[in-house]
């Protein structure tokens, strides 16, 4: 069974890790579409910290990743799911329901959020933490 996911994976932390790991755990090999900083541009008018090289590279050095490539359209999804043979799709339940039309595709699941953890936290504890 092929596990597909998407996601930007900007500043990796454990809450990606966590899906990830549970995603591969369903399957036999998962293969991650990482947001490309265009899309990002476009979806939250401002570029990750970390661009789409350097957060590809990290996704493919994990141990529970079989393969990553450029996700460049939300809307693509079907195609992306045909193209990698997936036969099921995992997202975060943050994505819940928003999804379900591909089901004719492959199976989709929405599995729970790791809590208190966020990219956009991480970024405002950052900014707001003191100078030394
Ligand atoms: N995630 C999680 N727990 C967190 C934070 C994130 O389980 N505390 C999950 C999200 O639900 C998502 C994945 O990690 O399934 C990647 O999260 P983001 O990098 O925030 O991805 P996002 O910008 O939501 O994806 O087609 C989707 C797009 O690629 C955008």
């Amino acid at each position: 069974m092929r596990i597909i996911t998407f996601g930007t994976f900007d500043m990796f932390h454990v809450g990606h890790l966590n899906i990830l790991e549970r995603a591969r755990s369903m399957g036999d090999s998962l293969v991650v579409g990482v947001s490309s900083d265009a899309l990002n541009f476009a979806k939250k008018g401002r570029y990750p910290i970390c661009n789409q090289d350097d957060r590809m590279r990290i996704l493919a050095a994990l141990a529970c990743v079989d393969k990553v490539f450029v996700e460049e359209s939300l809307e693509q999804k079907a195609e992306y799911i045909q193209r990698y043979g997936a036969d099921c799709l995992v997202m975060g339940d943050d994505w819940s329901g928003k999804f379900d039309h591909l089901n004719t595709l492959c199976q989709v699941q929405y599995l729970p959020r790791t809590p208190a953890i966020s990219t956009t936290e991480l970024i405002e504890v950052v900014r707001s933490a003191p100078p030394r």
